[in-house]
């Protein structure tokens, strides 16, 4: 295992493709978009993380609607997450975001080789890298892994609301939608491009379904209990009950997870992000009150594009 953190040097950044995106430099690396902050974290992780057989993973590329998600599968994992008592409920006290620690913004961020040795089983862990990326460990393992997603339109819309209200409470200007609707357009942004991570993902669910479930936003907010019982059936926790199910869509809901005082007050420790940011409107289609029909059209090309063949499309 590698002891050392693997610093980047600035010979291999400046062999990078740089672009600006939020004002923060970022640098393709194996066909993906990362902050400078966020390479060493992912190639640490990409090299030192063991998984074990009975870890979770969520992945999923940004504002795909992952933190409903965070809520969800640790409550379906947690014995007590489906009985009536909600005194003991984790949401009660912590954000999702500490529900399933992040490989890259948290758990590797500064550490190379963190022990995780002690966390309890079976452990709950997010990333937001595509699937090429992952640690082979992960790959390679009986591990499941979940990944989310949501029409590039909507994630457009979120990421962009999300990245404004973020850089405007740290005193940065808004940027430009249009700028940054063209970035998105070309893939740049955080963990980009958006379309080439679904399709990695996809890809792969296809190949091994009993490895990867891959859920939409959509067919989540449409259908939320045929999805959720599909997703604890996957975990291997399926509901006995259809109360059970009732009962964990209550406790992840956007209406609750809104109004508890820790996602009101509280502050992302390892990220700076007020937890209220990571609760917008949470519907489908904002983005018919947000861009223009040119911008729907333009990025509906890209995507037919880019799934071409795939058999992935976004109809909803
Ligand atoms: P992240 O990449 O920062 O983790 P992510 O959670 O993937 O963000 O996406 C945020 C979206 O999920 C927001 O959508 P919106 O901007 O269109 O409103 C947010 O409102 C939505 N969301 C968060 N929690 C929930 C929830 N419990 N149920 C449904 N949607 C949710």
């Amino acid at each position: 295992m590698d002891s050392s953190f693997p610093n980047i040097s600035s010979t291999l950044l400046g062999e990078l493709p740089k672009e600006t995106w939020w004002a923060s430099d970022h640098y393709n690396w194996e066909g993906f978009w990362f902050a400078s902050s966020r390479l060493s974290p992912v190639m640490a992780a990409r090299s030192n993380f063991q998984a074990s057989n009975d870890d979770v993973f969520l992945t999923s590329s940004i504002k795909t609607g992952t933190t409903w998600l965070k809520a969800i599968i640790p409550t379906i994992m947690n014995p007590k997450g489906r009985k009536n008592d909600d005194t003991d409920d984790p949401l009660l006290k912590h954000h999702p975001n500490d529900l399933m620690p992040s490989l890259e913004l948290q758990l590797f961020k500064d550490n190379p080789n963190p022990d995780l040795t002690a966390m309890p089983s079976p452990r709950l862990f997010r990333s937001l890298v595509p699937y090429p990326l992952l640690p082979e460990s992960v790959k390679n393992s009986a591990c499941k892994i979940v990944y989310i997603t949501r029409d590039p339109k909507d994630v457009f819309v979120s990421m962009w609301h999300f990245m404004n209200s973020w850089t405007c409470t740290i005193g940065q200007g808004p940027w430009k939608m249009n700028e940054a609707f063209e970035s998105f357009c070309r893939g740049v942004h955080a963990f980009g491009p958006f379309h080439d991570h679904v399709l990695s993902y996809w890809k792969e669910s296809l190949r091994r379904p009993e490895k990867i479930l891959f859920l939409r936003y959509e067919d989540l907010k449409k259908d939320p209990k045929v999805q959720l019982k599909k997703l604890a059936s996957f975990l291997g926790r399926p509901f006995a009950k259809e109360e059970e199910v009732e009962k964990v869509l209550w406790r992840c809901s956007l209406e609750r997870l809104k109004t508890l005082e820790v996602n009101q007050n509280g502050v992302d420790p390892w990220l700076g992000i007020p937890y209220k940011l990571y609760f917008r409107r949470g519907i489908v289609g904002d983005w018919e009150n947000n861009i223009t029909e040119e911008m729907k059209e333009r990025l509906d090309q890209v995507t037919r594009m880019k799934f071409e063949g795939s058999g992935l499309d976004f109809k909803h």
